[in-house]
């Protein structure tokens, strides 16, 4: 029997690896289109080719049989490549784990015409299943993430005494908002390293092609092994879990993780266990005095509420939700997505570390390159391809999830319950990005005013007829309601300059 490892299902703990069975082969593929379904950042094709190639050398140590192809080596697609693999070692037999991906799984699907039969396992990684999820919201208008998450609480009992949520609350998030003071210094980062040099040079000697850059090849600093990802987890858990619940929302230039954990492409290719992740949090919550109920509460929210809950949604409404376009928007993303070069400090500095880092945080992520493109009527599609190759941890469930539905609104309203956009007021609040740039936050309709001001108000008019009876954004109607005509018409105006110029930002 072949047992079929994909790039991001390395998890040392799935049963499978129990015991040695000489009869099962383990086969893991770097392919091209795998490689190349998305403009993938070169950091992510050298870590999950890095984190491949450990693992199946690591089990290849426990005394389990391996077949492993590189990239200079292996056929275009991962069928291909099985059906040779099935064919030479004459096997009729192939299991997998459970995809995490639509389109993998339905290629996978259809090979069991090819003269074997495919069968999937779990992959042991999730704790929530997606036929819970879909019996909790079939019928439902629109999700609730908070009613899934208590749901997760009680069923993991995680910062749970009996019934009841430890602190006396479900949810922290008012106190998750805190901007960072002045001279607030972000202390230095724990990074591991690793000689990616072989890596690196097969990607490039296959041809793949990638976006973004990567530093010194011996020096890699995403992790691409358990160990490696316990060891930043642990040193986050020390040093940074404490500043975590104030600064969850902050943004400040040159500091391109601040407080946040950087897990999360360990996670999406189950280098570790989320589980385990949340439960070290919770030990540190009642353990050390400066960890926090909001810092605790927050970061477990995140993993057993918002990627629990992802997850589900994906799978609800998958393929269909791949090509929800609520506001219809179908403009190009500008040029400078994909080299920084703009004049905009809040877009530059988060696109610019995006690509030097293959990395930005969720506010970056939602509230300046997410507001930007669904504030300028950017086709979803196009936003979905920069999300899913840009960002080291971007695989479509929780990309398409949050990028369509959370940060697009493409569905409507059925994630997010209102749109996330905002005016330069939020960057400022939450930033020093305006502090240093060309545009003007204070103004609206001059030559110089920040881009967001106008497209802020403009969005809001131009979608009146699909978002005006929105009980949660009331307040912004209101406000419009009590605008002249002629200031409304003087927005109007700026921002469709804007909308027509946008590759001049
Ligand atoms: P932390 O802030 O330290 O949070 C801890 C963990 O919580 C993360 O590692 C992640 O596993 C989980 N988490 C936090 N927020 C979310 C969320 N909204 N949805 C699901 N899980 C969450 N996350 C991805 O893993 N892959 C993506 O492709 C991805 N694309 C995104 C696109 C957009 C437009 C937005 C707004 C968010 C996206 N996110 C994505 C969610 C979130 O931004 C990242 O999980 C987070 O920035 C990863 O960094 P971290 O590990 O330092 O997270
Ligand atoms: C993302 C990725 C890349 C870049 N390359 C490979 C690969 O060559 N071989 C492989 O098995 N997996 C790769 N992956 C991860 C897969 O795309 C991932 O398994 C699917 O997105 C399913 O979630």
């Amino acid at each position: 029997m072949i047992r079929l490892v994909l790039g991001d299902q390395l998890n040392p703990k799935h049963s499978w690896y129990t015991n040695v069975d000489s009869n099962v082969t383990y086969a893991f593929f770097e392919c091209m289109d795998e490689a190349s379904y998305a403009p993938h950042h070169i950091q992510k094709v050298v870590g999950i080719f890095s984190a491949m190639r450990q693992f199946a050398a690591q089990l290849r140590d426990k005394g389990h049989c391996v077949h492993y192809s590189t990239i200079t080596e292996s056929l275009p697609s991962l069928g291909e490549n099985l059906n040779a693999l099935a064919n030479s070692l004459s096997v009729a037999l192939i299991e997998c784990q459970e995809p995490d991906e639509y389109r993998v799984r339905e290629h996978l699907v259809s090979l069991n015409d090819q003269g074997f039969t495919i069968s999937f396992v779990s992959s042991e990684h999730f704790m929530s299943t997606t036929e819970d999820f879909i019996q909790q919201f079939t019928g439902k208008k629109s999700l609730l993430m908070e009613s899934f998450y208590r749901r997760m609480r009680k069923e993991t009992g995680i910062l749970m005494e009996g019934q009841q949520p430890v602190g006396g609350k479900w949810n922290f998030d008012s106190s998750n908002r805190k901007s960072l003071p002045k001279n607030h210094q972000v202390p230095p980062r724990f990074f591991p390293e690793t000689d990616i040099t072989k890596v690196l040079e097969d990607i490039q000697t296959a041809g793949v092609s990638t976006i973004g850059s990567i530093g010194d090849p011996k020096y890699f600093y995403w992790p691409t092994n358990t160990d490696q990802a316990k060891a930043i987890f642990y040193y986050w858990l020390e040093h940074d879990l404490p500043f975590f619940g104030d600064f969850q929302d902050a943004m400040a230039r040159n500091q391109w993780a601040m407080y946040h954990s950087r897990i999360s492409f360990a996670l999406n290719t189950k280098m570790i266990d989320p589980l385990w992740v949340c439960q070290q949090v919770e030990l540190a919550y009642h353990n050390r005095p400066e960890v926090s109920i909001n810092a605790a509460e927050g970061f477990i929210r995140q993993i057993i509420g918002w990627r629990e809950f992802m997850r589900g949604a994906y799978w609800m409404r998958m393929p269909e939700f791949g090509t929800l376009n609520y506001f219809e928007h179908s403009r190009k993303l500008p040029e400078w997505f994909w080299t920084g070069e703009t004049k905009m400090e809040c877009m530059k500095q988060t696109i610019g570390q995006s690509l030097t880092h293959a990395y930005a945080h969720h506010i970056q992520r939602l509230m300046i390159t997410g507001n930007f493109t669904l504030l300028a009527g950017i086709d979803p599609s196009e936003v979905d391809l920069w999300y899913l190759g840009i960002y080291i941890d971007a695989f479509e469930w929780v990309e398409i999830t949050n990028t369509r539905g959370m940060s697009q609104f493409a569905d409507g309203g059925w994630i997010a319950t209102k749109p996330y956009v905002s005016s330069a007021n939020y960057v400022h609040k939450m930033s020093d990005y305006c502090t240093n740039c060309k545009y003007d936050r204070k103004t609206k309709t001059e030559e110089h005013s920040c881009p967001f001001n106008s497209l802020y108000w403009d969005f809001y008019m131009r979608h009146s007829d699909k978002l005006g009876n929105n009980p949660r954004i009331g307040m912004v109607y209101r406000t419009l309601n009590k605008m002249t005509p002629e200031s409304k018409e003087e927005i109007q105006e700026r921002a469709s300059w804007i909308l027509n110029n946008l590759n001049t930002l």
